[in-house]
């Protein structure tokens, strides 16, 4: 079975970057899967698309060096069995709020005896190889989501489902229950300690700890945090505020004597 690259990165201690998808295209998901990201998260939740636009952003992905995983919309056991036959090498499930329902998300990910996945892995065998029934369980990762006061409060119970791979924080739900606006996740002090104490229980109970982040230079302070997978913003931001900067470097004067580069705008 291909092997999964941030799996593997992970485990050697090494921070990986994870690009997200929000705009339900296959073109935008091979864009970023050739944009050097160690992963792309197809992101079933709050992207604009459903499964039918999702699966054909897998297989634009699997052709890229990236490695697909996915966000759930839920902790649906169908969805998410359906989008691992898909082929998702990865499951992101928002809003974990205990730890039945963190084993609910790991018996999903995981063939008997270790779990309840139904067998049909129609696109996993594709891009995993013929061999994915024999590995699949050691290769997909899970991570529940951290972004709720009851998830907050059973922490240490989540982190200690056996199977769990890692935590995911979800830094703009955890400011809403903190009583902060969502994005003050650098600048909101009871933001800063809870997404600190959250990574430290992570790092304690050796599981993975992951954070979607605002932008590239976040993801940087959160590399040096010690977080594992950081998640730079979505395509639909990084789309937007380059097209806003294009608009608003048209309109301002050209530096002196300055030519344009030789680029065919591809
Ligand atoms: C959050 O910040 O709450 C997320 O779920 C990231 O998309
Ligand atoms: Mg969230």
């Amino acid at each position: 079975m291909k092997p999964n690259l941030i799996k593997q990165k992970m485990l050697r201690g090494e921070c990986t970057t994870n690009g997200w998808l929000s705009l339900g295209s296959s073109y935008s998901a091979e864009l970023m899967g050739h944009a050097g990201f160690d992963s792309v998260t197809v992101d079933c939740q709050h992207g604009m698309f459903d499964f039918n636009q999702a699966l054909p952003m897998l297989q634009a992905l699997s052709a890229t060096p990236t490695v697909p995983i996915v966000r759930a919309p839920w902790n649906d056991t169908a969805i998410i069995m359906h989008l691992l036959d898909a082929g998702a090498y990865g499951v992101i499930c928002p809003m974990i709020n205990n730890r039945a329902e963190a084993e609910r998300l790991v018996g999903a990910c995981r063939y008997a005896p270790a779990g309840m996945r139904s067998y049909g892995p129609a696109r996993g065998l594709l891009y995993g190889g013929a061999d994915y029934f024999d590995h699949a369980n050691d290769t997909i990762v899970t991570f529940a989501m951290i972004e709720t006061l009851e998830g907050i409060k059973n922490l240490d119970d989540i982190l200690a489902t056996p199977g769990l791979d890692g935590i995911y924080i979800g830094p703009n739900d955890l400011a809403l229950v903190l009583g902060a606006r969502p994005g003050t996740d650098l600048t909101d002090q009871r933001c800063i300690d809870m997404i600190a104490h959250i990574l430290a229980r992570a790092k304690h109970f050796n599981k993975f700890a992951g954070i979607f982040c605002a932008s590239g230079a976040v993801g940087a302070i959160r590399r040096v945090q010690g977080f594992d997978l950081v998640t730079l913003t979505h395509e639909g931001s990084l789309l937007s505020n380059a097209a806003k900067a294009a608009v608003a470097a048209a309109l301002a004067p050209p530096p002196a004597g300055s030519e344009p580069k030789v680029s065919t705008g591809y």
